[in-house]
């Protein structure tokens, strides 16, 4: 780990546990009362929180320069079992509370060095509320640490102590062990996938240089297992996002260094692509609406890379300087910071407002890109000339744009003739379905509530905008209709304020064409007005894929696992019709509203931005130039569309 990092701390001479940090709160029983509170929500997202929250206890040991392996184990019935190597949790009575130190951390609510304010220990956001909410929200949870020597065991039941703390016999390791299974009374799902786990445990030691963390599904044989180990941490973090991508150059620029006790890294590349991928970081936290941090991190390039151009006469006195967008076009970056008290902002409290960020961040990254361009000359032609015909093009776009303004309109409020309106003017009770194709929006002007159901029918695929600069999407009708059904504007310009409809539903058939049609949406809508999609406005309609009659009795299926389902619940004698639809079109009119469009009955899926990581990945590999990752991606995802991003 780094070693000036490790001037911040605040701990003891010896780095061991300072008695007396500790502060009590509250009890356990208040977690189990309100546990949303505490981990957001009780669905599968807090479930996979509880390993979350454990292994941050571990990675804090990383940090401390004393753990450098963290084993994740799902085991068979859903418990969990974390191990590290790190010092071991202390043992020892801690002074007040008259019990070891180890089960004041799992008993007692906001334990730890982490919020005495005493110990450096980094917190934010929901994280680090501790190990004592995952107890108290545990059926069971079993602690073992391996300690001088000695191991020492103590067990728990819904936050409350089972057993004292007990030698349970020698050993010659160091480290702590915490084995829990969640409790069901209290989770809606206790089944852990896989998936999510390796997405974020990817993430942590991507972010944690030269830590291991190894995943292991112990639930089926064969059993499953992946390592994560990347030694040049955010390097490879870029080197990974642009994976799917063609760059333009070779090495990767990487910062690293301590101001005002904010410990700052960031490292970018960039590629043949024109959108910006910067993924931030605060103690391990995304922070999907950027703050302070991002602020730095593009003063410091926009300002550099301008210094640099006139330094080496490429930017000659009659060009424009270069804009931020022109600088970060097709760039693939990632900013984290550690430091002690974070301040969150916003709706979602995604958005970093420490202001001290901005200097630590702008001033390191500034220093050591000035160095990299000057080492790297040819690099920094290339960087230099890319922001250049970015700063062309844009002024053509510009341009473009405001001829489509005057031309279509896009800014006063006349709305697009092939959108059939609904009549309430409150956006919070408005909807708008997009549907793939005119025959199919037909149904739904049929089908819809006129009050509060809008329908834009989309001609065939729209265009992917992963591959286009905005001059050329904003010469699209279908993309035009959109911006200005929604009112919002786009990209610089976009203001959810103004957007007219609460829900925007997403309605194509059930095959190949209807799942590539709403990955190009998504992926609009992803690029070009991420709030959409950050502030959850974003819906895809389930149709149905079957409809079966028998005895007068109708039922309609959603996917072939619910009609085997429905067999064996009706039987299969005395069928009267399965009906297959293949599209939106086969369908009445009737049949539409009762199954997709009516509120009392219709499944929608919310589009949320569960991992913007993911999500890039996604985008970028679906829509994008390289075919090799596209192709094991969908070999390994044949059900990609039925993700949640
Ligand atoms: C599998 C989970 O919790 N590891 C862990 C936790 C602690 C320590 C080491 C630790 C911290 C300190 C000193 C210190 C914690 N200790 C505390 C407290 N793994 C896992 N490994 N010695 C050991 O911070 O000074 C809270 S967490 F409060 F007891 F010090």
């Amino acid at each position: 780990m780094d070693q000036d990092f490790e001037e911040n701390k605040k701990t003891g001479e010896n780095g061991e546990y300072e008695a007396g940090e500790i502060q009590v709160l509250e009890g356990l029983e208040a977690v189990r009362k309100r546990p949303g509170m505490y981990i957001g929500t009780t669905s599968s997202r807090g479930l996979h929180h509880l390993v979350y929250e454990i292994v941050d206890n571990a990675v804090d040991e990383a940090l401390a320069g004393f753990c450098s392996v963290i084993d994740v184990v799902i085991c068979r019935d859903n418990v969990i079992m974390v191990t590290d190597n790190g010092r071991g949790i202390p043992v020892g009575i801690h002074p007040t509370q008259g019990i070891p130190a180890v089960e004041v951390v799992f008993t007692v609510l906001h334990a730890g060095g982490k919020f005495g304010g005493g110990g450096y220990k980094v917190s934010g956001g929901l994280h680090g509320v501790g190990a004592s909410v995952v107890n108290a929200l545990s059926e069971w949870l079993r602690v073992e640490v391996h300690r001088e020597g000695k191991i020492y065991a103590q067990e728990y039941a819904r936050g409350k102590t089972q057993t004292k703390l007990t030698v349970i016999g020698d050993t010659d390791k160091q480290g702590t062990v915490v084995t829990f299974k969640p409790d069901a009374e209290i989770f809606s799902d206790v089944v852990f996938s896989f998936d999510v786990l390796k997405t974020r445990l990817r993430e942590i030691a991507f972010l944690t240089k030269g830590l291991k963390i190894n995943l292991i599904d112990e639930r089926e044989e064969p059993k499953k297992s992946k390592t994560f180990h990347y030694e040049g941490g955010l390097k490879e973090f870029v080197e990974y996002i642009n994976n799917s991508r063609s760059t333009i150059y070779d090495s990767i620029f990487y910062a690293e260094g301590v101001k005002e006790g904010i410990y700052v890294e960031a490292a970018f590349q960039h590629n043949d692509g024109y959108t910006e991928n910067i993924f931030t970081f605060v103690n391990n936290i995304n922070t999907v609406d950027g703050g302070t941090h991002l602020e730095g991190f593009k003063a410091a390039i926009t300002k550099t890379i301008n210094d640099y151009g006139k330094k080496m006469n490429i930017l000659k006195d009659s060009d424009k300087k270069l804009s931020g967008d022109d600088v970060r076009e097709g760039i693939s970056a990632v900013v984290s910071i550690k430091m002690e008290d974070p301040q969150f902002e916003g709706q979602t409290k995604a958005k970093l407002g420490s202001s001290g960020a901005r200097l630590a961040v702008s001033s390191i990254v500034s220093e050591k890109l000035m160095y990299f361009l000057e080492e790297n000359p040819a690099v920094g032609k290339v960087i230099f000339e890319k922001a250049l015909m970015a700063s062309r093009a844009r002024e053509a776009a510009r341009k473009a744009r405001e001829l489509v303004r005057r031309k279509t309109g896009l800014e006063n409020t006349k709305l697009p003739g092939k959108l059939t309106d609904c009549t309430s003017k409150d956006p919070t009770e408005c909807e708008i379905y997009i549907v793939e194709g005119n025959s199919a929006g037909g149904s739904a002007i049929k089908a819809r509530n006129p009050k509060t159901q809008a329908v834009l029918p989309l001609r065939g695929k729209i265009l992917n905008v992963e591959k286009a600069r905005l001059d050329r999407i904003l010469g699209s009708e279908e993309i035009k209709n959109m911006i200005t059904a929604f009112g919002t504007g786009i990209s610089e310009d976009f203001d959810i304020e103004k957007l007219r409809y609460h829900k925007i539903v997403i309605m194509t058939d059930a095959d190949v064409d209807g799942a590539h049609i709403r990955t190009l949406l998504l992926t609009f809508f992803y690029r070009y007005m991420p709030d959409l999609i950050k502030q959850e406005k974003v819906y895809i309609a389930q149709p149905p894929l079957y409809r079966v009659e028998k005895n007068k009795e109708h039922y309609y299926v959603y996917d072939d696992a619910q009609l085997e389902a429905l067999y064996n619940e009706i039987g299969r004698t005395g069928i009267k019709e399965v009906q297959r639809y293949k599209g939106l079109g086969e369908m009445d009119f009737d049949q539409l509203r009762d199954t997709t469009m009516a509120v009392e009955n219709r499944i929608l899926k919310r589009v949320s931005l569960e991992d913007a990581v993911l999500a890039d990945e996604i985008f970028s590999m679906l829509m994008g130039d390289a075919v090799e990752p596209r192709r094991v991606f969908i070999s390994e995802n044949a059900q990609y569309a039925e993700m949640d991003f």
